[in-house]
């Protein structure tokens, strides 16, 4: 296994919840898929990055102003906080995106850590090339993150059993993954992560 790797958790936030303002169906679902994820990535001491949709009130993204959605991950309230049970750690680095109110901000790669970081240039720092991504949603910001990585010439694996998508149009979450895989990404789940990484408990054959 690469030690140059990081996992990469898009926008697991409660406005993306099935009950909430912008659902998308089994947004939820990822969130045990992510706890064992974290706990793998921990274990090898990799990093871990979450990023977040982090709006302001006013802004094109919205319908109201223009835009395709409902208002949703508004900075600092209730709905833009990751879901309650996400096992974030204290060494976990958070990305905020979406903060520029005249473009849609789907991409991570157009946030910035809480140090006013850009998420390329700290993935850089700490020699990152390889990220392991997965979140909400498929067909929005994890499609469009992954394809800036790939254009950034970082390799992707998308993490398959930890996406889900808005699906505003049937299929639209499955076009996303084709695009994706059709731009170089390369499709994961746990179980092939986990054996990748030294298989159940392995720490040793990195
Ligand atoms: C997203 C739709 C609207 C996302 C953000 O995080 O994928 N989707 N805004």
């Amino acid at each position: 296994m690469e030690k140059n790797v990081a996992l990469i958790i898009v926008d697991v936030q409660n406005c993306f919840m099935p009950w909430d303002v912008l659902p998308v169906p089994g947004g939820d679902e990822v969130v045990p898929v992510f706890n064992r994820y974290i706990k793998l990535f921990n274990r090898h001491g990799l990093p871990i990055y979450a990023t977040r949709d982090w709006h302001p009130e006013v802004t094109h993204h919205f319908k109201e102003y223009g835009g395709q959605w409902p208002p949703h991950c508004i900075q600092g309230t209730e709905g833009a906080k990751f879901h309650a049970d996400l096992e974030l750690l204290d060494d976990v680095e958070i990305v905020s995106a979406g903060m520029d109110p005249n473009t849609e901000g789907y991409s991570s790669f157009e946030g910035t850590n809480e140090q006013g970081v850009s998420l390329e240039e700290s993935l850089r720092k700490r020699g990152v090339k390889h990220l392991y991504l997965g979140g909400l949603a498929t067909d929005y910001c994890v499609k469009f993150t992954s394809l800036d990585a790939l254009q950034r010439g970082f390799r992707v694996t998308l993490l398959a059993d930890a996406v889900r998508g808005v699906e505003v149009q049937p299929g639209d979450s499955q076009r996303a993954i084709e695009a994706m895989i059709r731009a170089g990404a390369r499709i994961g789940n746990y179980k092939d992560v986990e054996e990748e990484f030294g298989g159940v408990g392995g720490v040793g054959k990195r």
